[in-house]
C-alpha cells in the first residue's frame, strides 16, 4: 500500500424496506467496516460511503403491503437502518439516502452524459398494463401460475415456492397485484444500455486483469455472464417512484434502481467532501466495493460498464463479495420473518454489539454459505470471548493488582527463559499474519489468528504459574525475591501481549479494544497499527485501572428465548419444506424397458373436474398431432382454472383405462416430494407440442 494512494470504500446500499438483519451485516458491512478501520489505523486517506437505497420496485412493494406512501416507508426504514448500523459500530464517513437532491442531480447528469453521446438504444416494447389503475406493471406487480411448480402465488419475476425465476410472460392466468385485472399488453419505450458494446473492455478488465486478486466467487460469477454473452438493459423504468429521467419525452419514466443506487457511492462522496473527485477522478484511488453475493453483476459488469462509458471516474480495485449466512439451517426471509433482526438484537443484548460483530466474522460466509445458530452463537461467546480472551484479560489484570502492586512490572532479563521470548515473538508473527488476512479479504482467518494469540497467552500463564510463586514468601509473609522476579516477568508480558491484543482486535471489536485502553489507561493513539507487534507498548511502573469484565457468560435460558421469538415469529409454516426422505430407488431396468415408453411434451388445453371422484381432474391435452382426453389424480392438488395453459410431459403410448365411465389415454408426468406435494414436470418454454422426451 504505497503512501499516495487513497482508499475509498463502499458497502452495498440496503433497500429502505425492512429493518437491518444479520445477514446484511455479515455479507457486507462488518467485511467493509473490519477493513476502513484496518486502513485507518493504518494511517491510510480513507474515506468509507453508504447509504439506503429509496427507490425501485422494493421499496413501492412494501409501501403497497403497509398501505404507506413510498416516501413513509423508505423515511421509517431510514432511520431504523441507520441507526442499527451506527448501533453495530459500522464506522460510515456519511451514511446518506438516495433520495437526497444531490444524488438525483448526480445521476441525471450521469444519464445525461451517456444520453448526449449516443450511448443508448431506445426501444419499444410490449408490456403489461394495469387499465384499471392505469400503470405499467413492474414484474413482481404480476401474479399468476407458476408453469413449473403449479403455485397460484408466483411473481412475475420468481416463483417463492420452487424458487424458479419467470418472465410475466410465462405466468400462467396473469392477474395484475394492484387491481386484480387482467392485464393487457401495451408499447411503451425505453432507454436500453448496450452492454455487450462493453464485453471486450470488460474480458479484458477482469479475465486477463483480475483472475487472480478477485476472490473466487466473483470471478466465477463474472467470467460465466461473460461467457454467456451480454445483451442491452432497460435503464429506464415505469413509473413515478424513482428518479425522473430527464428528457422531454419521458414523462413517467424513472431511472432503472440499479442505474442510480450505485451512482449513490459517487453522489454521496460529493456530500462528504468537496474534494471528492480526489477519490473519484484520480487514478491512485483504489475503490473497493463490498457486497453480498446477489449484487455482483451490477458491481462487476454493469455499473463499471456505465463508469467506461462515462469516463470520468475510476474502475473498483476490487469487489469482495461474501456468500449468503443462513439462520438455523433455512434462508433468511423477511416474508416468512426468518431472521435475526439488529435491532431487536441490541434490545435483548444491549452493549454486546462487539459479540456479534465477533461471531458474524468467525463464522462469516467469505467463501461459501455459512448458517448462524443461536446454539453457536452462545458456544463461541461463552468459550472464546468469555473464556478465552476475556479470561486471559481478567487475570491479568487481577494478578497484577494481587502480585505486582497495581503496576507494570519491571523485565528482568536474567530470568527470561525460552518461553518468555516465545511468547514476546508471538506478538510480531500474529500481527504480520492478521494483516496479510486482512489485505486478502481474510477476515475470519485474522479474527482466528488473534484467537490463537490469546490463547497462547492463556498457556503461557498456565504454564508460568505467578498464583503457585507467590507461595514463595519469608517469614513476613512476603514473597520471595527470585519468585517475585519470575512473577513480574510473566505479569509484564502478559500485559504487553493485552496491549497488543487491544491493537489487533480493533478493527473486528472495537468498542471491547475501548474498554481495554481504558483499564490501561492509554490514549487511542496506541491503536495504531504500527504499535502491533512490539514488546513494550506499556512503560515499567505505569499504574493501571482495574479489570473490567469484557464479556459475559451467555446463560441457556437466552438462546431458548431467542429460539423461541425466532420460530414463533416467522411463518415457516407456510414455506416450502425441504425434501427430508427420499423413497428408494426401484428395481433395474434394461434400456430396452426404457424405449418402450413414449414420452410427448404437450399443453394442458381443459381442465374440469369429474363427478363424484374427488381426486380426479379430467384433462383435455394438446399433444400437437392430436388431443387427447386424460384422467389425472391431481384433483387436490390443483385448481382446474389455475393450469390451463400449464406445459407437461405425457407417457403416451400407455393403454386406454376407463374410470368413472371416462376413457383416459394417457398419463401425465408429476414430481413428488416427501410431503407428497405435487409438481408439474414442464418442458421448457421453447418446446412445442408432441416432441419427443428420451
Ligand atoms: N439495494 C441491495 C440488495 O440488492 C441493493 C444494493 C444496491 S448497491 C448499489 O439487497
Ligand atoms: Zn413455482
Amino acid at each position: 500500500m504505497s503512501d499516495s494512494t487513497r482508499y475509498l470504500v463502499t458497502a452495498a446500499l440496503p433497500y429502505a424496506n425492512g429493518p437491518l438483519h444479520i445477514g446484511h451485516l455479515a455479507g457486507c458491512y462488518l467485511p467493509a467496516d473490519i477493513f476502513v478501520r484496518y486502513l485507518r489505523v493504518n494511517r491510510k486517506d480513507v474515506k468509507f460511503v453508504g447509504g439506503s437505497d429509496e427507490h425501485g420496485v422494493p421499496i413501492t412493494i412494501r409501501a403497497m403491503q403497509e398501505g404507506k406512501t413510498p416516501q413513509e416507508v423508505v423515511d421509517h426504514y431510514h432511520e431504523i437502518l441507520k441507526n442499527s448500523l451506527e448501533s453495530m459500530g459500522i464506522s460510515y464517513d456519511i451514511y446518506s439516502r438516495t433520495s437526497k437532491p444531490i444524488h438525483h442531480k448526480t445521476s441525471q447528469d450521469f444519464f445525461l452524459n451517456l444520453y448526449n453521446k449516443g450511448l443508448f438504444e431506445v426501444k419499444e416494447t410490449e408490456q403489461y398494463y394495469d387499465e384499471v389503475k392505469n400503470v405499467f406493471l413492474a414484474d413482481r406487480y404480476i401474479t399468476g401460475t407458476c408453469p413449473i411448480c403449479g403455485n397460484p402465488n408466483a411473481y412475475g419475476d420468481q416463483c417463492e415456492k420452487c424458487g424458479s425465476s419467470l418472465s410475466p410472460d410465462q405466468l400462467i392466468n396473469p392477474r395484475s397485484t394492484l387491481s386484480d385485472a387482467v392485464p393487457v399488453k401495451r408499447k411503451t419505450k425505453h432507454w436500453y444500455f448496450p452492454l455487450q458494446n462493453y464485453e471486450a473492455f470488460l474480458k479484458e478488465w477482469i479475465v486477463d486483469g483480475h483472475k487472480d486478486d478477485w476472490k473466487n466467487n466473483v470471478y466465477g460469477q463474472c467470467k460465466s455472464w461473460l461467457d454467456n454473452g451480454l445483451q442491452s438493459r432497460a435503464m429506464t423504468r415505469d413509473s413515478n417512484w424513482g428518479i425522473k429521467v430527464p428528457l422531454p419525452d419521458a414523462e413517467d419514466k424513472v431511472l432503472y434502481v440499479w442505474f442510480d443506487a450505485p451512482i449513490g457511492y459517487i453522489s454521496f462522496t460529493k456530500e462528504l467532501t468537496e474534494d471528492w473527485a480526489k477519490y473519484w477522478c484520480d487514478p491512485n484511488t483504489k475503490l473497493y466495493h463490498f457486497i453480498g453475493k446477489d449484487n455482483i453483476v451490477f458491481h462487476c459488469i454493469i455499473f463499471p460498464a456505465m463508469l467506461k462509458a462515462h469516463g470520468d471516474f475510476v474502475l473498483p480495485t476490487n469487489v469482495p463479495a461474501n456468500e449468503f449466512l443462513n439462520i438455523e439451517g433455512d434462508k433468511v426471509s423477511t416474508s416468512r420473518n426468518w431472521a435475526v433482526w439488529v435491532d431487536e438484537y441490541l434490545k435483548d443484548f444491549p452493549g454486546q454489539q462487539d459479540v456479534l460483530r465477533y461471531v458474524l466474522c468467525a463464522n462469516a460466509p467469505e467463501t461459501k454459505d455459512n448458517d448462524f445458530t443461536w446454539k453457536d452463537f452462545q458456544e463461541r461467546n461463552n468459550s472464546e470471548l468469555v473464556a478465552n480472551l476475556g479470561n486471559f484479560v481478567n487475570r491479568t489484570f487481577v494478578l497484577m493488582h494481587k502480585l505486582c502492586g497495581g503496576k507494570v512490572p519491571p523485565l528482568h532479563g536474567d530470568v527470561a527463559t525460552p518461553e518468555d521470548q516465545e511468547m514476546v515473538n508471538a506478538f510480531a508473527e500474529t500481527k504480520k499474519k492478521v494483516s496479510e488476512n486482512i489485505e486478502h479479504f481474510k477476515f475470519r482467518e485474522a479474527l482466528a489468528e488473534i484467537m490463537e494469540l490469546a490463547r497462547k497467552g492463556n498457556k503461557y500463564m498456565q504454564d508460568k504459574e505467578p498464583w503457585i510463586l507467590a507461595r514463595q514468601v519469608d517469614a513476613n509473609g512476603k514473597i520471595e525475591a527470585e519468585a517475585q522476579k519470575k512473577i513480574d516477568m510473566c505479569i509484564h508480558v502478559c500485559l504487553q501481549l493485552c496491549a497488543n491484543l487491544a491493537i489487533l482486535i480493533y478493527p473486528f471489536m472495537p468498542d471491547t479494544s475501548k474498554k481495554m485502553l481504558k483499564m490501561m489507561k492509554v490514549v487511542q493513539r496506541m491503536l495504531f497499527w504500527e504499535n502491533a507487534g512490539k514488546a513494550k507498548l506499556l512503560s515499567v511502573g505505569y499504574s493501571l485501572r482495574a479489570p473490567e469484565l469484557l464479556f459475559r457468560k451467555i446463560e441457556d435460558s437466552e438462546i431458548e428465548a431467542q429460539l423461541e421469538k425466532l420460530k414463533s415469529g416467522s411463518k415457516k409454516a407456510e414455506a416450502p419444506k425441504e425434501e427430508t426422505s427420499f423413497p428408494p430407488l426401484k428395481s433395474e431396468i434394461s434400456i430396452d424397458d426404457f424405449g418402450k415408453l413414449d414420452f410427448r411434451t404437450g399443453t394442458i388445453l381443459k381442465a374440469e373436474k369429474v363427478e363424484k371422484a374427488d381426486k380426479l381432474l379430467k384433462l383435455e391435452i394438446d399433444l400437437g398431432f392430436e388431443k387427447r382426453t386424460i384422467l389425472s389424480g391431481i384433483a387436490q392438488h390443483f385448481k382446474p382454472e389455475d393450469i390451463v395453459g400449464q406445459r407437461v410431459v405425457v407417457v403416451a403410448n400407455l393403454a386406454p383405462r376407463k374410470m368413472r365411465g371416462i376413457e383416459s389415454n394417457g398419463m401425465i408426468l408429476m414430481a413428488e416430494n416427501a410431503e407428497g406435494q405435487l409438481y408439474f414436470v414442464s418442458p421448457g418454454e421453447v418446446v412445442g407440442n408432441g416432441f419427443t422426451v428420451r
